[in-house]
């Protein structure tokens, strides 16, 4: 994500190095090149002249602050201008309304809108204690209906079954009242995509909307489209009124221009964004956090929370209190942190949320080594062993490896790469299990500006 924009703006930076302090005048290589980076990440024109504007004047007006030297104000100055620019704070879900809760999503085709159901639902369960029932409305495609159907058992959300020979006006109303019938929280409707803003769907969506009343009307917009999207926006903003946005498939090569182009050209907020195709990959938009990310900084705290969201927290002190008692890492222990990366999205998810930096160069040769595909692979390897090899590892040789290669189906360069990255492991954990080390490494973390 952003991963273009990033590099583009780094380089941007470097022309401020050494100066004595910001001025109209070193400033201007800079501001130039972020322009580009912003046009080239596909930012609309308007927005990238409001943030140079505001880029500028915040430059220019810079007090001669003694903390921060002159590169990392300019950084400072750019993080919070992008941050103010997508909307300053977390603009959250509207839930204070009379049970159930209404929320309708919208959409061009494929942008992820079922997808998005699915994983608002299960956020709404697990962070807000919700009760959910989902229902779909799109009776045009085939198979739209089941589709949501799978996604919602598979969450284990209430699922109100509808029939393509039922008018949308039908299925809302009968759907609403099902969650009256059984005190649901949360309504959440699903409609069917469409091409472009033409008139009949555009009746169907009003009508949708006009049954259903939401609280929230959601459009969900696929960033990979960029300021296209932001265009389409718009037209389904004149149909029925918008309160948010969600950016969906954020992981992939998204190049910025919709998360930061929304917010400017749409006038609403961005609420979520989504960033794979699990029902976990959904998280709230903070435009600080995202400003960072951006920037290359890291994402601390959504690394933290996210962490927190999906760690056994019990297995991590199980591990801690075997690691103060000087006890060494396993590879038992090495396979429960593979599933809890599994958990997570993978490591690869995980760690494009660290800031570049010391920890993160210590991690960044995880990062090549440990994808998602290999983490399977290693827990395969791993479950092929036996209880006295992964306790002992020493004693995994020739004709152990042999067998436990034939056993997970790999190769025996696997198994010894599996025995390799493990040992790295080993040490780092040693190396944290001495008191105060994670206190360093999270100063570490906190300190996305290194002099
Ligand atoms: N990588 C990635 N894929 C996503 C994300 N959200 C949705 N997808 C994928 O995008 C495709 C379309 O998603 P759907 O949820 O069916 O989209 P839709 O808007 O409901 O599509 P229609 O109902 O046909 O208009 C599916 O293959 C999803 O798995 C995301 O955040 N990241
Ligand atoms: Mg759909």
């Amino acid at each position: 994500m952003f991963d273009n924009l990033t590099a583009r703006l780094k380089q941007s930076f470097k022309n401020i190095r050494g100066q004595g302090r910001l001025s109209e005048h070193n400033i201007k290589e800079s501001l130039r090149e972020v322009k580009k980076a912003l046009i080239e990440a596909d930012v609309a024109y308007p927005v990238v002249k409001a943030i140079i504007e505001q880029v500028r004047q915040g430059a220019i007006g810079q007090k001669v602050t003694e903390s921060l030297a002159p590169g990392q104000a300019f950084i400072k100055i750019v993080n919070d201008t992008l941050t103010s620019i997508m909307g300053e704070n977390l603009s959250e879900l509207n839930l204070s309304t009379h049970t159930p809760t209404i929320i309708m999503v919208a959409g061009l085709q494929g942008s992820g809108k079922t997808t998005t159901v699915a994983k608002l639902a299960y956020w709404l369960k697990q962070q807000k204690n919700k009760s959910v029932l989902v229902t779909s409305t799109d009776i045009h495609r085939p198979a739209a209906i089941l589709q949501l159907e799978n996604l919602a058992k598979s969450i284990d959300v209430i699922f109100h079954i509808s029939n393509p020979s039922e008018t949308p006006t039908y299925i809302v109303e009968t759907a609403i009242q099902a969650a009256r019938n059984k005190g649901i929280d949360v309504v959440i409707i699903d409609t069917a995509g469409r091409l472009h803003v033409d008139t009949a769907m555009m009746d169907e969506i009003r009508t949708i909307y006009a049954v259903s009343n939401p609280i929230e009307s959601l459009f969900v917009l696929d960033s990979m489209m960029g300021q296209d999207a932001v265009k389409t926006a718009k037209g389904f903003n004149e149909a029925i009124p918008l309160t948010g946005v969600i950016l969906s498939k954020m992981d992939g090569d998204a190049r910025g221009g919709a998360a930061l182009s929304v917010k400017f050209t749409l006038d609403k907020p961005i609420k979520f964004i989504g960033s794979g195709e699990k029902v976990t990959a959904l998280e709230p938009f903070y435009p600080d956090r995202i400003a960072s990310r951006i920037l290359g900084m890291g994402d601390v705290l959504s690394l933290v929370e996210e962490v927190q969201r999906h760690t056994d927290q019990k297995v991590i002190q199980k591990l801690n209190q075997k690691l103060q008692k000087g006890k060494k890492f396993d590879l038992e222990d090495f396979l429960a942190q593979l599933i809890q990366m599994d958990n997570m999205g993978g490591m690869e998810q995980l760690l494009s949320k660290l800031p570049e930096g010391n920890s993160a160069a210590l991690l960044a040769g995880a990062k090549s080594t440990l994808n998602k595909k290999l983490t399977s692979q290693m827990q395969a390897i791993i479950r092929s062993m036996t209880k006295k090899e992964r306790l002992f590892p020493d004693i995994i040789q020739g004709s152990r490896k042999r067998r436990i290669a034939g056993g997970s189906g790999t190769q025996i360069q696997d198994v010894n790469r599996l025995l390799k990255q493990f040992n790295q492991m080993q040490k780092m954990m040693k190396r944290f299990s001495k008191p105060g080390s994670m206190n360093k490494l999270l100063q570490g973390l906190q300190n996305p500006y290194p002099r």
